[in-house]
């Protein structure tokens, strides 16, 4: 683990000036274990700037790191097998015990799988290089909001992994463990692309990266003016997106978009899985495959009966070449609309990092979130009212960020005007929409780009 600084974090309390949240964390672990942990791991939730629901089309995204994190505290036990978990926030998130050399990763559509699951999921990305892993006490503790498309679960997946990695001495670096806890999420059900697990590992302090998925994971700095400030805003709908089968119809409705511009295209469509590839076969820029799109393939919805007759397979062998488990009950698919959106958002990301005009950058935002909603559908009418509220109070852009349904929106606005744009938006959308007087500092801030995923020792 060479690339990961191992940072120190002194038992005396009294060494460290402020209050400290991994001082709490190590109380809760006595208090569980009557031990110390070992290490702490610490990885960052991200907010994605622009570049929505394509990484798992293979085009490039942008996000960064954010100040909340998920922190796993971790106590080695080399004589036996057995996970212990235990979440901060016991009432709401249970005990847990299993062997590592012998567990089940549960998905539950109805109400989302628990919470464990996502912890196995990081396990179980590691364990698939080793053979006889220690066992591990854990407490985990977690300050991002949950379903909220800030990425609070590919966190966790990642802490899981890292943890599992130092605790057997596993020598593995940051970009193997980004593409393996990418992977390893699809435990969970949903086929996400791999941007979150990506900023997690790769983020550094101070700038936003560009993240590229073809042909290999890829990453560089997005600088952006001084003057350029992220404030993230609460919706207060969440959305878990295990806990539906919305995600995944996205990816299939990319993948047999993909499949059927292939085809028509006269291009072999049965290994193409994604947007990206037919693009790369045909060697045509991302304008050209818009028009290929609009000229193609027709407004109205693709029955399943329908797409089967274009790629000119039976229902069988299209549920298993192209679609998940919880989607093969679906009959309708959106394929313009849904590949019109992919060729669009991809070339905006393009265009968000090249330019050094801030009005372009916001403008860019603007056109995500509109795509999002109209084409993609997966806004919330919440998150276009507190969109619309930003665009009225001064921010240069705003869009929902992550997969949506629900969760935050990230409005870009100057520097000079943040203060005033957050109070405003306290009032209009925090006090007067959704009569919420909570502590509203965690329900709307700036955030700065921050460092990736960390190992911590008490020393
Ligand atoms: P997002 O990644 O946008 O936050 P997801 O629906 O993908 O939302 O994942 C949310 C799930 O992640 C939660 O339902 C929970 O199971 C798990 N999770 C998030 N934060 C924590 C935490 N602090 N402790 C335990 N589990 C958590
Ligand atoms: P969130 O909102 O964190 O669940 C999901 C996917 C990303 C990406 C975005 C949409 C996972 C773990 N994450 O993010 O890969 O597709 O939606 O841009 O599936
Ligand atoms: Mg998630």
């Amino acid at each position: 683990m060479e690339e990961f600084p191992i940072l120190k974090m002194p038992k005396d309390r009294e060494l460290v000036k402020l209050p400290n949240t991994l001082y709490n964390i190590l109380d809760e672990f006595v208090a569980e274990y009557r031990t110390e942990p070992d290490f702490f791991v610490r990885v960052p939730g991200r907010v994605n700037l622009i570049g929505e629901h394509i990484d798992y089309c293979g085009y490039g995204v942008c996000p960064m790191a954010i100040q909340q994190n998920i922190f796993a505290a971790v106590k080695v036990t080399e004589d036996s097998d057995l996970l212990k978990l235990a979440n901060f926030e016991g009432s709401k998130f249970k005990k847990f015990q299993c062997s590592l050399l012998n567990f089940e990763i549960l998905r539950d559509e109805k109400v989302g799988p628990s919470w464990e699951n996502y912890f196995l999921c990081g396990v179980k990305g590691i364990l698939e290089s080793m053979e006889k892993p220690s066992g591990m006490c854990v407490v985990v503790f977690g300050d991002i909001p949950p379903g909220a498309g800030l990425s609070s679960s590919s966190a966790l997946v990642c802490a899981a992994a890292l943890a599992t990695a130092y605790a057997n001495k596993l020598k593995i670096s940051k970009l193997e463990l980004a593409a393996l806890c990418a992977r390893a999420e699809h435990h969970i059900g949903t086929q996400g692309g791999g941007m979150d697990q990506a900023i997690a590992f790769l983020a550094s302090a101070g700038s936003a990266k560009f993240i590229e998925f073809e042909p290999t994971l890829k990453v560089q700095d997005v600088q952006l003016s001084a003057m350029a400030n992220f404030v993230i805003i609460q919706s207060l709908v969440t959305k878990n997106k295990a806990a539906s089968s919305d995600f995944n119809t996205r990816v299939v409705e990319c993948r047999l978009a993909a499949q059927v511009l292939a085809k028509q295209s006269g291009l072999e469509w049965k290994g193409i899985k994604r947007l990206a590839a037919v693009q790369d076969l045909l060697g045509i820029d991302l304008p050209n495959m818009i028009k290929l799109v609009s000229e193609n393939l027709h407004d109205s919805p693709y029955l399943k009966s329908e797409v089967c007759k274009l790629l000119e397979v039976d229902e069988q062998e299209l549920n298993s070449v192209s679609l998940t488990e919880n989607t093969l009950g679906v009959q309708e698919f959106k394929l313009k609309q849904r590949a019109m959106h992919v060729f669009s958002e991809a070339l905006r990301v393009k265009q968000f990092i090249s330019t050094n005009k801030l009005e372009d950058a916001g403008k860019l935002m603007n056109e995500s979130h509109e795509s999002l909603r109209d084409l993609y559908e997966c806004s919330h009418p919440q998150l276009d009212k507190l969109v619309d509220l930003c665009w009225k109070n001064g921010a240069l852009g705003a869009r929902l960020t992550g997969a949506g349904w629900g969760g935050c929106v990230v409005a870009l606005v100057t520097v000079d005007k943040v203060v005033e744009f957050i109070e405003k938006i306290k009032k209009t959308y925090f006090l007067n929409t959704m009569n919420c007087d909570e502590n509203l500092d965690s329900l709307i801030f700036s955030s700065k780009p921050t460092h990736g995923a960390r190992i911590l020792v008490l020393v």
